[in-house]
């Protein structure tokens, strides 16, 4: 045990495949050595992970928090009830808080149960106000929990396994009170979830998916050009806008003419489109997606308006500017600062963790200033 932490407490150790075994035992190296308890288990232990880039947005398709479920809590405040968390709807309107008077065993919690069957969890996504109106109410920490039994508040904690806990006061997260995506290490098969929140925090949604999220993966160069199978400028793939800024130079055509630099650029227009300036393509058919690649100006002319966020989303849907905002999925949000990313304006790449199914991608602009010279899609990781 060298070099482990607080070498007195319970320490857990994973193998990397299942053995059968009918005993074990341990072998000490000194006579002194003493072991308060042993204990062995068939599953291993699952962490969450933060799904990096992946905060904010809308809820994905197949949240299996929207299923028929039972809820529970230790208590709730009367103005924030339990069934808050999975209506759907975020902001402080509806939100579920603890009666902080009232804990269940010391412990202030929020749950539901699956009235038919178990689901195998992949995913999860919570948050304290996904509108980003209430800063306040955010735990030091939530615990996430799972259990393969029917639960109420009165199940005992014995039956629960953790999943994750999430410790907001050290992640120093982006955005700490919004929504944010966590993937489990391994998935876990459940009848029941809860999650374990200090006295005085609030979730305005709790989502679970059996699909974990794919991961963005920034790659580290810059500049490059255009490799084989460019999905934007395949046979039928047409650009989209939620608008062009008034000239000749700046159209949504541009996205993808396969054509780097400003007089083949797109800017939006100062007017938003359903609340948001985006840029995208619509590949007109179904296609696997892996990354991407955009910049300002890849000639390395113009260096300004790249400076900002842009959010990646796609849709299974053949969707563009008229399409509902609920058909888009988001990925990530990239945000390029003046040290993030070598030379902002050049062209930079994207890759996901795995292959996405999609008809059509869009990238959301943080701001309307904001221009992007070319936008490619490829079905396999890049490099520049
Ligand atoms: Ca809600
Ligand atoms: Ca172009």
């Amino acid at each position: 045990m060298a070099g482990v932490v607080e070498p007195c407490k319970r320490h857990t150790f994973e193998l990397s495949k299942r053995i059968p075994a009918t005993g074990l035992r341990v072998v000490f190296a000194k006579p002194t050595t003493i072991i308060d308890e042993f204990e062995a288990y068939s599953r291993r232990y699952t962490q969450l992970r933060l799904v990096k880039f992946l905060y904010g947005g809308n809820p994905s398709p197949n949240n299996l928090a929207l299923l028929d479920t039972m809820n529970f809590a230790s208590s709730s405040h009367q103005e924030h009830p339990m069934d808050a968390i999975n209506d759907r709807n975020y902001g402080e309107g509806s939100t579920w808080r603890p009666n902080f008077t009232n804990p269940v065993r010391g412990q202030h919690f929020v749950g539901f149960q699956w009235r038919a069957g178990r689901h195998w969890i992949g995913a999860i996504a919570l948050g304290r106000d996904n509108k980003d109106e209430y800063r306040n109410r955010i735990p030091e920490k939530y615990v996430v929990q799972y259990t393969h039994v029917r639960a109420t508040q009165h199940t005992p904690d014995a039956v629960w396994g953790t999943i994750g806990v999430l410790p907001y006061e050290t992640w120093h997260m982006p955005h700490p009170t919004l929504r944010h995506v966590y993937n489990l290490e391994f998935p876990v098969r459940a009848r029941a979830v809860r999650v374990i929140v200090d006295s005085d925090s609030a979730i305005d949604e709790l989502e679970v998916y059996t699909e974990p999220f794919p991961e963005v993966i920034r790659f580290k160069g810059f500049g490059g050009t255009f490799q084989e199978g460019n999905l934007a400028r395949s046979a039928g793939a047409r650009a989209f806008a939620s608008g062009d800024f008034p000239s000749p130079s700046h159209q949504h055509p541009h996205l993808n003419d396969g054509i780097y630099g400003n007089e083949h650029s797109w800017i939006p227009a100062p007017q938003r489109r359903h609340g948001l300036y985006f840029g995208g393509v619509q590949f007109g058919k179904q296609e696997w997606v892996m990354a991407f690649a955009w910049g300002r100006d890849n000639t390395n002319k113009e260096r300004d308006r790249a400076i900002g966020s842009y959010t990646i989303q796609y849709s299974i849907q053949m969707a563009d500017e008229n399409s509902p905002e609920s058909v888009w999925i988001t990925l990530g949000t990239v945000d390029i600062t003046p040290t993030s990313f070598p030379e902002p304006h050049r062209r930079h790449i994207i890759n996901l963790s795995r292959a996405i199914r999609a008809s059509s991608v869009r990238i959301v602009l943080g701001d309307s200033t904001l221009c992007i010279d070319e936008l490619e899609v490829y079905g396999r990781r890049i490099m520049a």
